[in-house]
């Protein structure tokens, strides 16, 4: 069930790539009235603030074109601590922060998930797939790696150890229209369910999401939502450092939330890759926080309407 009092965690993270800026997300968020957005829905609301991260030691086994390997693992440290604490007390949504911030979130939920004994789930919306290696990865920016990390791929040298790695087949991704070569290739091989924009378009969202829900339901599992920015169509969302065009369009993203809403699964939330410093009179900061409406309960009728 998903818990009725939401943990706001600032963040900030900005080292997972070059271009900067995701830096002032979290901020953005409470600038666009997150809070005030979830206290209307009925939910309790506490503000953790912004984290920062720990101070790391250079790690020499990590290969050179990793972009701040250490701040990396400075943010997963702390992020893993604070998301297994947060998940006692309610649902985290992690403020980011480019995505290399769920290195820490999805590795701290899934302790807390196995403390509990259940099994945890990954929800990645997205326009790529972020499944490289420190090794594989050609760009050594971190935030294309987290479900790599989670996962307990190897190479992660000097980060915190995986205890509880997120089976494979536990993770969907939708929205995939960029994704690596070195990735593809990894990705065809593994069972986790992957949906790109063709078969999107083809077949509608609704329904690879409705199987992953009812699987998640099947297995009494914990469902975390990574929503990266890129998921969504630069049109209307131009505040990434990654757009690429032929997203998932405003209803296509709601309809996702909405049923992830009434699934009651969700236990855990990232918003990530906001870059604000790109966005246009804060326009994608305001949809990120709508679609967290929707998938928290915002509701135009309280049933569903009937075809007519
Ligand atoms: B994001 C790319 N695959 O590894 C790489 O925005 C892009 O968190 C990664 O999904 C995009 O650098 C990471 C080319
Ligand atoms: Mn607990
Ligand atoms: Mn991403
Ligand atoms: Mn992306």
């Amino acid at each position: 069930m998903t818990p009725r009092s939401c943990i706001l965690i600032g963040a900030p993270v900005d080292s997972g790539k070059r271009r900067q800026g995701c830096v002032m997300g979290p901020d953005a968020y409470r600038v666009a009235g997150l809070p005030e957005t979830l206290t209307e829905l009925g939910y309790t609301v506490e503000d953790w603030g912004n984290l920062s991260p720990d101070d790391v030691a250079k790690v020499d086994e990590l290969p050179p074109h990793i972009h701040a390997g250490e701040e990396t693992i400075g943010w997963t440290q702390t992020l893993i601590s604070n998301a297994e604490t947060a998940m006692d007390k309610g649902l985290p949504i992690f403020l980011g922060g480019d995505h290399s911030l769920s290195l820490g979130s999805v590795a701290g939920v899934a302790n807390h998930a196995a403390q509990n004994g259940r099994p945890q789930f990954v929800l990645w919306l997205d326009a790529h797939s972020d499944f490289h290696t420190p090794q594989s990865t050609a760009s050594g920016n971190l935030h294309g790696t987290p479900l790599g990390y989670v996962t307990g791929r190897d190479g992660f040298f000097g980060f915190p150890e995986v205890k509880n790695p997120v089976p494979l087949e536990n993770i969907c991704l939708i929205g995939l229209r960029s994704v690596d070569t070195a990735e593809r290739d990894s990705l065809q091989e593994t069972p986790m369910r992957y949906h790109d924009m063709r078969q999107i378009d083809e077949h509608g969202i609704a329904r690879p999401l409705a199987a992953f829900l009812d699987h998640v339901a099947q297995q009494n599992g914990a469902l975390h939502v990574s929503l990266d920015v890129d998921f969504l169509d630069p049109s209307f969302a131009p505040a990434v450092g990654t757009t690429v065009p032929g997203g998932a369009t405003m209803r296509e993203a709601h309809l996702v939330m909405e049923m992830i809403s009434d699934s009651g699964l969700m236990t855990s939330l990232d918003l990530v890759e906001l870059n604000p410093f790109l966005d246009e009179r804060g326009k994608t900061a305001q949809v990120m926080v709508d679609l967290s409406a929707s998938a928290l309960g915002r509701r135009v009728f309280d049933r569903p309407t009937r075809a007519f």
